[in-house]
């Protein structure tokens, strides 16, 4: 270098700390004697890293002009040289989903990509953009290069692919957050590469698609305290080398699709405080890791949480060891046996959740003695008796209780009016008879969800308005008689059904009148209520799911429906409603689901239903009065899967447009509305889901469905005037599984592409007036296991194929057909010569028609076998609880209810 050079450098070096100087003296002058304005270079650099981000939010409205920068959001200097250390750009405004999640509001989210201009923050320490939209591309490698950074948290912000191994180089990193994006990566390399000498304290990869074995890179950051792999696909076996991260305190493998056991080298995790390892499949005994844990940590451990893991075995007294013991989950294992005595004495018990074992036998106050701090207690679905003095007080205050189907005796505890803090009490199904606890919503004033479903409570409710705080109440399925109980505003859900109240319901629902009901959930099915619907619906415009079926309802739906604009399903089945479908209900737009079967409804089907239902997943008119044409605006209605117009005095042909329900066309398994909503159960804990049920009949079986109800195709229009021959579009519904045409006057041939219908299961066509032959194309329908052709003008030899011949004979009688399994043989004068139709156009079917198969035979609960017979599948639980850990599998809803996790 020249030396004229150097003196250029120097001079401007020397210019550089002039500058520097000016504007710290300027600060001071300015009196605000700490505070130094910022690098005029720094500042030039965020305004090129702002303007690649688009702001709807106005989050960085602060960022302009020759301000000091230091000054502005998201930015933090050093106090006395002025560089800028930190910027949090963290989306601040995010909203609860469940515990430990969270999810970012995408308004105010930044929008753009990361401006390499932030390599100009030299001095750079701390950097957070987490919870922003990068719009899906990498993380950008030259964040490698900002050698000083020491936090980087860049959680949710939308990235994908690899990881730069340049991230490596960050030697001082001691944060590095990732999760929540859409990661994958095939080495791990630059872990054990970049961070040889590693100071990283804390590694969060969790909710992002990593899959294959947990890399062995993760060994060399011995420094690590805290680990998080959760929720991603890691598929191997829990590796020996997290042994060597003996500073390890927290260590989360929770959702991912690791197998096999603990191991016992993890007894050298002398520092780990808390394990979390739900859904990991250790087909391991609880006292194999108990024993593990109890040499050098048992007095280290607070959390333990193993639900959802195939854990079996007895627990032991082993449990007492773990003194310091905070938080354990074991729920949803094959746990055997007693609960020993010793969890007497894990005094620092916060939450203790062993529900959905196999644990039998009986609690008692000595297990409770030391557990002072026990607060949250859900033991439900075990074999367990509770059994304590009627006067026990107990030396705890639980915020919530679990004993769903556990003994507690036929009386109401009264050592539950103690528990001045309970906000969630779950008591379904667990023996108690009596008159409803009323004592309890005074003495616990906090309580938010009540589940006494499934008991023997009986005696009358009459006023619930002071219980305040009291959103979810679920009483179904006890003997509660008298009149409906006045509910407070802010109830959300109630459910009631199955009880004996009787009476009209004007009190109940009008005497609100005007006040705005927080109820979204009103489940009043299966009493004896009666008189007419009240006209008093618009205090309830939250409401989505209302059920008032199987009651001795009279008169006309009232104009004031109209004003529930949010109701997404309307139950009101089996009672004696009539009139036509008021135009008020025009509003209802939101309607996903309608049943109003078994009424006495009379008038066309409105048109509207077509333009205004656009979200219509199942209507189900059976058995009323209903007469005229079908409208063609039906067709509109893409959602729809199930389509019950049975028992009517409809009349005319089946409109051609039909092939336009869409969601009856389409096979994937991924579509269709699964009509599930999740609800908070729980104000701080649990969330619940509703799901949608609809009573559907299919191969003469009338069944509930509601956890598969999304996968379900049907039509019926049986017993109806319906005339003409079928429209050709029919046959394009390839997604219908059951298909009733039974008891019209259908005319002309089965169409010859019915072969195409492929997911078609029961097919009833009896007592019309088809005519022509069987189409050989009907042999190919593989899952067929219910059909019924009796009773038309069908003529020649039924289709050989192990399909149709499988079928009694009495599917075929009262036509003019020969060949099995019919006795009659066929002689030549019936038997043309079949045309070449053997369902050649349908060889295209791919894998994904396969796989769906698959899976809706699992779900179904058909095996792939033919000629069983299906009962009703599911009993109705409804109102479910989720205590499982949410979105053990996004997107994968099958897999979900196979688990019966919801
Ligand atoms: C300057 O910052 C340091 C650490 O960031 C802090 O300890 C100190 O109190 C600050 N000084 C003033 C005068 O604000
Ligand atoms: C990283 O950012 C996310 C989202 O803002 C936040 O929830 C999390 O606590 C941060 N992690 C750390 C270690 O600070
Ligand atoms: C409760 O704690 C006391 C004192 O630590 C102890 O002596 C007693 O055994 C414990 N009770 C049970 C049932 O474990
Ligand atoms: C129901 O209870 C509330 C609160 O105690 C009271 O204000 C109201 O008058 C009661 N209503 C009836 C009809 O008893
Ligand atoms: C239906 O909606 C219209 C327009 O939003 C509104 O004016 C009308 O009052 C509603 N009808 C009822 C019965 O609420
Ligand atoms: C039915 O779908 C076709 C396209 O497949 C469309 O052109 C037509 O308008 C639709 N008809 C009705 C009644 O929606
Ligand atoms: C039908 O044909 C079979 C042999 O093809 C014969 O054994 C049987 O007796 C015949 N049945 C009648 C009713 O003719
Ligand atoms: C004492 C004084 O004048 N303080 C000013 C220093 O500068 C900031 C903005 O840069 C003003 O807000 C203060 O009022």
């Amino acid at each position: 270098m020249k030396p004229n050079m150097i003196c250029v450098l120097v001079f401007a070096f020397l210019l550089f700390e002039l500058l520097a100087i000016a504007t710290i003296s300027i600060s001071f002058c300015n009196g605000s004697s700490y505070h130094v304005g910022c690098l005029e270079s720094e500042r030039e650099a965020l305004l090129r890293f702002k303007q690649d981000l688009q702001d709807p939010s106005y989050r960085l409205a602060s960022w302009i002009g020759n301000r000091d920068c230091c000054a502005w959001a998201g930015i933090f200097c050093d106090n006395v040289t002025g560089h800028i250390v930190e910027l949090n750009l963290r989306n601040p405004f995010t909203y609860y989903v469940q515990p430990d999640q969270y999810e970012a509001n995408p308004r105010s989210m930044l929008v753009g990509k990361v401006n390499p201009s932030l390599l100009d923050l030299k001095h750079l320490s701390y950097l957070d953009l987490s919870f922003n939209d990068f719009q899906g591309v990498p993380i950008p490698r030259f964040i490698g290069s900002m050698g000083n950074l020491k936090y980087l948290n860049l959680s949710g912000s939308r990235f994908v692919g690899m990881i730069p191994h340049q991230l490596g180089n960050l030697s001082s990193l001691q944060y590095l957050v990732l999760s929540r994006n859409f990661l994958h990566l095939v080495n791990f390399g630059w872990l054990s590469v970049g961070f040889s000498v590693s100071v990283i304290y804390s590694l969060n990869l969790g909710y992002n698609n990593f899959h294959g074995p947990i890399p062995e890179g993760l060994q060399s950051l011995t420094s690590l305290k805290h680990l998080d792999l959760s929720f991603n696909h890691f598929n191997s076996s829990i590796p020996n080398l997290l042994c060597r991260l003996t500073h390890l305190e927290h260590l989360s493998l929770s959702h991912n699709s690791l197998e096999g056991r603990i191991p016992r080298s993890m007894a050298r995790l002398c520092n780990l405080k808390r394990l979390y390892l739900s859904g990991a499949k250790l087909n391991q005994e609880i006292s194999e890791i108990l024993d593990i844990f109890s040499g050098c940590v048992p007095n280290g451990l607070e959390s333990l949480v193993l639900p959802n893991s195939s854990i079996f075995g007895h627990l032991t007294d082993q449990i007492g060891l773990f003194k310091n013991l905070d938080s354990l989950d074991l729920s949803n294992n094959s746990i055997v046996g007693l609960v020993p005595q010793s969890f007497g004495r894990l005094s620092s018990l916060r939450v203790l959740q062993l529900y959905r074992n196999k644990l039998h036998g009986t609690l008692s106050e000595i297990h409770f003695v030391n557990l002072t701090k026990l607060s949250v207690f859900l033991v439900g679905e075990n074999t367990l008796t509770l059994k304590v003095r009627r006067d026990w007080i107990p030396p705890f205050q639980l915020i919530e209780l679990g004993l769903r189907s556990c003994n507690v005796g036929s009386r109401f505890p009264l050592w539950l009016y103690s528990q001045k803090d309970l906000q969630f009490l779950d008591l379904f199904n667990s023996g108690i008879s009596g008159t409803f606890p009323n004592r309890l919503l005074k003495s616990a004033s906090q309580l938010y969800l009540l589940d006494l479903g499934h008991n023997q409570i009986h005696g009358e409710l009459t006023n619930l308005t002071k219980a305040s705080q009291l959103s979810f109440l679920r009483l179904m399925a006890n003997n509660l008689s008298g009149p409906l109980p006045l509910i407070s505003s802010n109830l959300i859900g109630l459910d009631l059904s199955g009880n004996s109240f009787s009476g009209s319901i004007f009190h109940f629902l009008c005497y609100t009148i005007n006040a705005g009901m927080k109820l979204q959930f009103l489940f009043l099915d299966r009493n004896i209520l009666q008189g007419n619907l009240p006209d008093c619906w618009m205090s309830y415009q939250n409401l989505m799911m209302l059920d008032l079926s199987n009651n001795k309802f009279i008169g006309n739906l009232p104009t004031s429906f109209g004003s529930l604009s949010s109701l997404v399903s309307l139950h009101l089945r089996k009672n004696r409603l009539s009139g036509t479908m008021p135009i008020s209900v025009k509003n209802c737009t939101s309607l996903m689901a309608l049943d109003v079967g078994e009424n006495e409804f009379f008038g066309n089907i409105p048109s509207w239903f077509g333009e205004m239902f656009s979200r219509m997943v199942f209507l189900i008119l059976r058995s009323n009065y209903f007469h005229g044409l079908l409208p063609t605006k039906l067709c509109d209605l893409a959602f729809l899967q199930i389509l019950d117009l049975a028992d009517n005095n409809l009349s005319g042909t089946l409109p051609n447009c039909i092939h336009n329900l869409t969601a009856m066309a389409t096979v994937n398994p991924f579509t269709g509305n699964a009509i599930k909503y999740s609800i908070p159960l729980n104000p701080t804990y649990a969330l619940g889901s509703v799901t949608e049920q609809a009573l559907v009949v299919m191969k003469g079986v009338a069944a509930d469905y509601s956890e598969i109800l999304n996968l379900v195709r049907i039509i019926d229009v049986s017993k109806n005037f319906f005339s003409g021959t079928l429209p050709i579009g029919l046959t394009n519904l390839k997604a219908l599984q059951s298909l009733n045409l039974s008891y019209n006057i259908f005319t002309g041939r089965i169409p010859e592409t019915i072969g195409a219908m492929r997911s078609l299961e029961s097919i009833d066509f009896s007592v019309n007036k088809f005519t022509g032959e069987i189409p050989q194309s009907m042999s190919s329908l593989t899952f067929l296991n219910h059909l019924n052709l009796s009773n038309n003008y069908l003529t020649g030899k039924i289709p050989s194929s192990t399909q149709l011949q499988s079928f009694n004979a009495s599917c075929f009688l009262g036509n003019n057909l020969c060949g099995a399994p019919l006795p009659k043989n066929c002689t030549d004068e019936n038997v043309s010569i079949p045309e070449d139709v053997n369902g050649e156009e349908d060889e295209d079917e791919d894998e994904n028609d396969v796989d769906y198969w698959l899976y809706v035979s699992v779900a179904l609960g058909f095996v792939v076998g033919f000629w069983c017979f299906i009962g009703p599948l599911l009993v109705n639980r409804r109102w479910r609880y989720k205590y499982c850990n949410f979105l053990d599998g996004v997107g994968d809803r099958i897999v979900r209810f196979v688990r019966k996790c919801t």
